[in-house]
């Protein structure tokens, strides 16, 4: 996909401040740090649109981008994230269970998972969820850079053997390697809306 134009539009922390253009949306979704601020920046060819920081926790809010003027890529907030309080927890499954369920515009989530490890267990109910649900999404092994080809291969095996129904893809957004497949996915989600 050629991007002509990427821009944040907004931080939302409820359903009232949700974009409502009714364009069609890819969201992010994954353990906080796993590396979703920096795949949304990678595949728009953006370096620092979306927000990355070795501190985990760092996006907690519900980011909108608007893409080509079409579509937006919506980057959530990390879970699993230990040293956030409970409060701010609780507000992460509320926040993202509110998204996820209700909107309409969603043609796509990406789930990442981090190349090297195993997933977690939230990483399993994530995926459990989102079978459970229907919703279409793909699993991005992300990281991938950091693997040497055969430790990538074995790890790809073992996490599709724990998202057996799901379509798994691996990337680095270092190298951009993986692109042209996940952009492949995203305009397939794009089209069937
Ligand atoms: N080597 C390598 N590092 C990556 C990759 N993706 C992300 N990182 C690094 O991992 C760290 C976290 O990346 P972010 O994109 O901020 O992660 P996030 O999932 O948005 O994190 P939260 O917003 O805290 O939930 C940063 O230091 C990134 O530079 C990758 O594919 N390869
Ligand atoms: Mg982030």
């Amino acid at each position: 996909m050629k991007i002509i134009s990427a821009e944040f539009e907004r931080s939302c922390f409820g359903k009232s401040d949700w974009v409502a253009d009714g364009r069609p949306e890819i969201a992010f979704l994954g353990r906080s740090n796993v590396g979703k601020s920096s795949l949304l920046n990678s595949l728009l060819g953006r370096k620092g649109l979306a927000r990355t920081s070795n501190t985990p926790g760092r996006t907690q809010s519900i980011n909108f981008f608007l893409v080509n003027g079409k579509f937006h890529f919506v980057d959530l907030p990390g879970y699993g994230y230990a040293r956030v309080s409970k409060a701010m927890r609780a507000d992460w499954g509320v926040m993202a269970r509110e998204y996820l369920t209700e909107r309409e515009e969603l043609v796509l989530s990406v789930q990442l998972v981090d190349a090297r490890h195993e997933p977690s267990e939230l990483d399993k109910q994530l995926n459990e969820w989102l079978i459970f649900h229907d919703k279409p999404h793909i699993v991005v092994a992300t990281k991938a850079d950091k693997l040497s080809s055969n430790q990538l291969q074995k790890q790809l095996r073992s996490i599709g053997g724990n998202f057996g129904k799901s379509k798994v893809f691996p990337y680095s957004s270092k190298t951009g390697s993986g692109r042209s497949e996940i952009w492949a996915e995203i305009a397939s989600g794009l089209e069937k809306n």
